[in-house]
């Protein structure tokens, strides 16, 4: 009994943010559609799937590209604060009913059986949503696109967030939505479980639908093992 608590207290997970936690995906997309359109083009929401898990600034770049506009350094800067100030205004919205089906136990639930866990985010507003939805305070670490100086597939965020936590990488258990979170989740030599389509995150070492699928059983198993 005792070797199985020690065992258990070896790993630690990091979740990513957007996504997992919450979907702000939508969010953004809103945000980044207004500003596709005051560009004098459209996006779409298959579009907006490329946007998902990537940097703000590469976001910008990508949308551009889509749309085939070029602007001056000082013009995308301006562009990407309103863009970003348009997103808050739904994020100051957010309440916990916003929290990814079984998310909130599973993070209740580690905490109260003494399992570490850090947020792993690209979103420089990870704190600002965390503190929204009243979960920041559960977490051992965060780290997100405010302390990274390479944004996923490179692994530093998740890198940051072991070293935070105490732990070696392969101690680590990822929960990402995207293939740049999942790829530098691998990277960093770290168990990953992706969340959406299989076939997209098909190099995740466990994949499953939803959030829902992340149960209080699934979670005893994967700390057993
Ligand atoms: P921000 P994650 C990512 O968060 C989002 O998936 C991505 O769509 C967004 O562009 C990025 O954060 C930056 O967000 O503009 O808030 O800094 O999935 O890594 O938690
Ligand atoms: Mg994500």
């Amino acid at each position: 009994m005792q070797f199985h608590t020690k065992a258990m207290n070896k790993k630690a997970f990091i979740f990513d943010l957007d996504g997992v936690i919450v979907d702000t995906a939508k969010y953004h997309y809103k945000a980044w559609k207004k500003l596709a359109n005051d560009l004098g083009f459209d996006f779409t929401e298959t579009q907006n799937e490329l946007l998902k898990g990537v940097s703000r600034v590469r976001s910008l770049e990508i949308l551009l590209d889509i749309g085939k506009v070029t602007l001056p350094d000082a013009e995308k800067t301006k562009i990407m604060h309103d863009k970003n100030e348009h997103y808050l205004q739904f994020i100051t919205q957010m309440g916990q009913d916003e929290i990814l089906e079984g998310m909130h136990e599973v993070l209740l639930y580690l905490k109260e059986n003494n399992i570490p866990f850090s947020l792993g985010s690209a979103s420089k507003n990870a704190r600002l949503i965390l503190t929204q939805l009243d979960l920041i305070d559960l977490f051992d670490a965060i780290v997100d696109g405010n302390d990274v100086s390479k944004a996923k597939p490179d692994p530093e965020v998740f890198l940051i967030a072991a070293e935070k936590l105490g732990k070696n990488p392969d101690d680590c258990i990822v929960v990402e939505d995207a293939i740049a979170g999942i790829e530098a989740a691998n990277a960093a030599g770290m168990i990953s479980i992706g969340i959406g389509d299989k076939e997209m995150l098909k190099e995740a070492d466990l994949n499953l639908n939803s959030t829902s699928e992340l149960s209080l059983d699934l979670i005893k198993k994967i700390l057993r093992n």
